[in-house]
């Protein structure tokens, strides 16, 4: 199999009570192994796909076969964007980013709380399934949605956006109703409680270059 579901970095009941045991299981046991299986299915025996990376696939879906593109954007988007959620997140989370990646999100939009309202207004404003993001985007922190499962590695003209991701959340139902039922404000409240910040600062790194 090309791809393969990462092991939660941390127990499943680590996130506590910000985000509950059961979720934590069907969202990663269930959901995230969905994407992996159908991903693993749609590239299967296309071995100039099967050798990429699920970034690099999903960054160049124009060079996938059409009959197999929305398999490998939903799928692969799946699994690359939960793959990065479960490392942006963590127990014991430190609160506040620090170094570089906190000066330019205080330049960017005036101070870390305005960054936090900008953010949360656009998770809640993504209408259904979807993902908020903070991206790098010409050199620039920028945040934008995507619906479903696109990723603003897509580029524009797919997800309706662009950038390397440093953040994303995930506000599909599957990720909050359990324990927040239709409050997705809630849950965005409580996500901060369990950002990690170090990952977020190597993503960081990574998306400037
Ligand atoms: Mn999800």
């Amino acid at each position: 199999m090309a791809y393969a579901l990462p092991p939660l970095p941390y127990p499943k009941e680590a996130l506590e009570p910000h985000i509950d045991a059961q979720t934590m299981e069907i969202h990663h046991g269930k959901h995230h192994n969905a994407y992996v299986t159908n991903l693993n299915k749609a590239v299967a025996g296309k071995a100039n796909l099967e050798s990429q990376t699920v970034e690099q696939l999903i960054r160049h879906l124009d060079a996938v076969p059409a009959d197999l593109r929305g398999a490998v954007r939903n799928n692969g988007g799946g699994h690359a964007n939960h793959s990065m959620f479960w490392k942006l997140m963590a127990p014991k989370a430190d609160g506040a980013p620090t170094g570089p990646l906190a000066d330019d999100l205080k330049a960017a939009f005036g101070s870390f709380d305005a960054f936090k309202e900008k953010f949360e207004a656009a998770a809640l404003g993504r209408f259904g399934s979807g993902w908020a993001w903070l991206v790098v985007h010409a050199g620039k922190l920028e945040i934008v949605s995507t619906a479903n499962q696109d990723n603003p590695l897509m580029g524009k003209a797919i997800a309706g956006c662009d950038g390397n991701p440093v953040l994303g959340v995930d506000v599909w139902e599957h990720a909050y109703y359990l324990k927040y039922q239709n409050r997705r404000g809630d849950y965005l409240k409580a996500w901060w409680n369990v950002l990690n910040w170090a990952e977020a600062a190597r993503n960081y790194e990574a998306a400037k270059r």
